[in-house]
C-alpha cells in the first residue's frame, strides 16, 4: 500500500512566521520516515512548509496514495480537517498522529479520520501498516496507542502504552526525505545563518500545568551523547549549517550528560553557535560556562510570570530568584537570556500582571516572547478549569488556543499588558544605556496610556 506522510503547515498561511522566517522541518515525520525505511516499508514525505494547499492536492491527485499519514498540531487543525474530507472522497485511509490528534481522538474520528495513533509513532505505525496490508481498518483492537472505528462505527480507543525503546535504537531522522536546503536557504536569506534543528531527548517529566504531554506523557528519555554527535557530524558534512537548534523541551536537564557531551564535542573539535531551552532550576553557572564553550549563544527560559503565586499555581517548580540567577549567569558569560512570558493564567489578578511587567523589565532578558494562556486538552490546567471554558460554536469551528475562559480579563486587557511590558522594557533599556531621551519619554507616555486602559478594562471580566 502506498503511504504518504504530510503535515499541512504552510508558511504562506502564517503571517507571523512570514515576519520571523525561522522555519524548521517536521522532525517527527522525518523520524517516522527513517524508521519505516529501516523496516523495509516504502514511504514518501510531502513537506508542506513552502507549499500551498492546492499544490498539496495536486500532488496527492497525481500520487494517489492508499494511506495519508497526517501530523496534527494546534495550528493545523482546519487544514487537517480539509485533508480528511479529501481522503474520504478519494478512498484514502486518513491516518492521524502528533500532539493535537492525540487528545482529540473522538472528534477527529467522528469527523472522518480512519485511524489515530496517539503518542510516539514509530512502532504503532508499523503495526498499523502491517495490519492494513492484510486486513481491515476496523480491526486494530490489539495495537496499543491506536484509535479507530470498529465495523459497527463505534469509536475504539486502545490503551496508551509509553514506549520503552532506547532512543539510540531509532535511526536518525530522514532529512533527505524533504528538501532541507529550502529551510537553510530561507534562514540564510533572512538571517545570514544556516540553521538545522535536532533533538537529544524525548518527553519531559516536569509538571507545568498548561503544557501538553499528549505525545510522550511524563516520561523522559535521552540519547547518548555519542549518538547525538554522530548526527551532528552527519548534519555538518551534508548541510554545512552555521547554526543549530536543540529543540528539546529542556536541553540542560541532566548536568552529567552535558558534561560528557561537552567533553566529546571538544575532543571532536566541533563548535557551532546554537540556541536551546532550559529551566532556571536545571542550570548552574558551571553549566552556563560549558554551554558557552559549546557555542551556545542564547538560552530560553520559561520565566512565565513575575508573580511567585502564579508560578506556584502553574506548578512550574521554579522560583523568581532562580530565574534571576540564571539570567545573570548567562549575561555574565556572554550568552543571551530569552524569556517565555505568559499572561492570563487562571487565578492571575491585576497585581500579578504588574509584577510580571516589573520583573521582566528589571531582569532585562535579551529577548522575550509573550503568550496568553490557553487550555490544551489533556493538560492539568484544562482539567482544573474545564467549567470555565467558553465553547461558542462546535468543535469544528475553533482551535484550542482560540477558546475563551470565564472569570478572566478580556483579551484586550492582555494586549495592553503586553504593550505596557514592551514600553517598560524598552524604557529601562534606554535608561541603562543613558540614551535617546525623546524615545524614553515616548515609552513612558505609552506605558501610562496602557496603564489607563488596563485599569479601565479590569472591571470587565468575561
Ligand atoms: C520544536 C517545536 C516547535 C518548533 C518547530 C516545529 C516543527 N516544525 O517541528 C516551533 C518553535 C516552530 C514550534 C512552534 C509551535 N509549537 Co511547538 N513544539 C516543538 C517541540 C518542543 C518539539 C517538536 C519535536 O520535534 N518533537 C520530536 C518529535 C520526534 O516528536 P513529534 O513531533 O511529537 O512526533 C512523534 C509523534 O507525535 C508521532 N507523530 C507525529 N506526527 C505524526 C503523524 C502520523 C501520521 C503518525 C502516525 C504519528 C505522528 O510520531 C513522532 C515520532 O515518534 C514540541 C514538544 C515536544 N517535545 O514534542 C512542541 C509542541 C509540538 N509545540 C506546540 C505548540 C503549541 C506550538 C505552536 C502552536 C506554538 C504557538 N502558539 O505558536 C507552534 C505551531 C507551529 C507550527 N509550525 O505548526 C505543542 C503542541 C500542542 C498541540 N496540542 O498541538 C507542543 C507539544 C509543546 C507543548 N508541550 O505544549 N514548535
Ligand atoms: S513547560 Fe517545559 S519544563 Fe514545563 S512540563 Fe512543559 S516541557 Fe517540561
Amino acid at each position: 500500500m502506498k503511504l504518504i506522510l504530510t503535515h499541512t503547515y504552510f508558511i504562506a498561511e502564517d503571517p507571523h512566521e512570514q515576519e520571523v522566517m525561522k522555519p524548521y522541518p517536521p522532525l517527527g515525520l522525518l523520524y517516522l520516515s527513517a524508521y519505516l525505511k529501516q523496516q523495509g516499508i516504502g514511504v514518501q514525505v510531502y513537506d508542506t512548509t513552502f507549499s500551498t494547499f492546492p499544490e498539496l492536492i495536486t500532488y496527492l491527485d497525481r500520487e494517489q496514495p492508499d494511506i495519508l499519514g497526517i501530523h496534527c498540531n494546534l495550528l493545523t487543525k482546519y487544514n487537517v480537517m480539509k485533508l480528511i474530507r479529501y481522503c474520504n472522497q478519494h478512498n484514502i485511509i486518513a491516518l492521524l498522529g502528533g500532539p493535537d490528534a492525540s487528545t482529540q481522538v473522538e472528534e477527529f474520528l467522528n469527523y472522518g479520520a480512519d485511524v489515530i495513533i496517539s503518542g510516539e509513532g514509530e512502532e504503532a505505525l508499523v503495526s498499523v501498516l502491517e495490519r492494513l496490508e492484510k486486513g481491515s481498518k476496523h480491526e486494530l483492537h490489539d495495537i496499543p496507542n491506536v484509535s479507530f472505528k470498529d465495523a459497527e462505527g463505534t469509536v475504539v480507543q486502545n490503551p496508551r502504552q509509553a514506549s520503552r525503546r532506547h532512543l539510540d535504537e531509532y535511526p536518525l531522522p530522514d532529512r533527505e526525505a524533504i528538501d532541507l536546503n529550502r529551510y537553510l536557504d530561507t534562514w540564510e536569506q533572512h538571517h545570514g545563518q544556516r540553521s538545522v534543528s535536532l533533538i537529544t531527548a524525548r518527553g519531559c517529566a516536569f509538571t507545568c500545568k498548561w503544557c501538553s504531554h499528549s505525545v510522550y506523557g511524563w516520561t523522559h528519555r535521552r540519547r547518548k551523547p555519542e549518538n547525538v554527535i554522530r548526527e551532528i557530524k552527519g548534519i555538518i558534512e551534508r548541510y554545512r549549517p552555521t547554526h543549530l537548534w536543540f529543540a528539546d523541551d529542556v536541553f540542560t536537564v541532566n548536568k552529567r550528560w552535558l558534561q560528557k557531551f561537552h567533553h566529546l564535542m571538544t575532543a571532536e573539535g566541533i563548535r557551532l553557535p546554537f540556541e536551546c531551552i532550559s529551566r532556571a532550576d536545571r542550570i548552574d553557572e558551571e553549566m552556563v560556562i560549558l554551554l558557552k564553550a559549546l557555542g551556545c549563544y542564547r538560552i530560553w527560559f520559561g520565566a512565565e510570570s513575575g508573580s511567585q503565586k502564579v508560578l506556584d499555581a502553574m506548578s512550574r517548580g521554579v522560583t523568581k530568584a532562580q530565574i534571576s540567577d540564571a539570567t545573570r549567569w548567562c549575561q555574565q558569560h556572554g550568552i543571551e537570556a530569552g524569556y517565555f512570558v505568559m499572561f492570563g493564567y487562571p487565578g492571575e489578578v491585576l497585581e500579578d500582571i504588574y509584577e510580571t511587567i516589573e520583573f521582566v523589565r528589571d531582569q532585562q532578558p535579551d529577548v522575550y516572547l509573550t503568550t496568553v494562556a490557553y487550555p490544551l486538552r489533556g493538560t492539568t490546567m484544562y482539567q482544573e478549569i474545564q467549567d470555565d471554558i467558553i465553547y461558542e460554536n462546535g468543535w469544528e469551528s475553533h482551535l484550542q488556543r482560540e477558546l475563551g475562559l470565564k472569570n478572566r480579563f478580556q483579551s484586550r486587557l492582555y494586549n495592553f499588558a503586553i504593550k505596557k511590558l514592551a514600553s517598560e522594557y524598552r524604557r529601562k533599556q534606554l535608561h541603562r544605556q543613558n540614551e535617546q531621551l525623546a524615545k524614553r519619554i515616548y515609552h513612558g507616555l505609552r506605558s501610562a496610556y496602557c496603564d489607563f486602559q488596563i485599569k479601565r478594562l479590569a472591571g470587565e471580566k468575561t
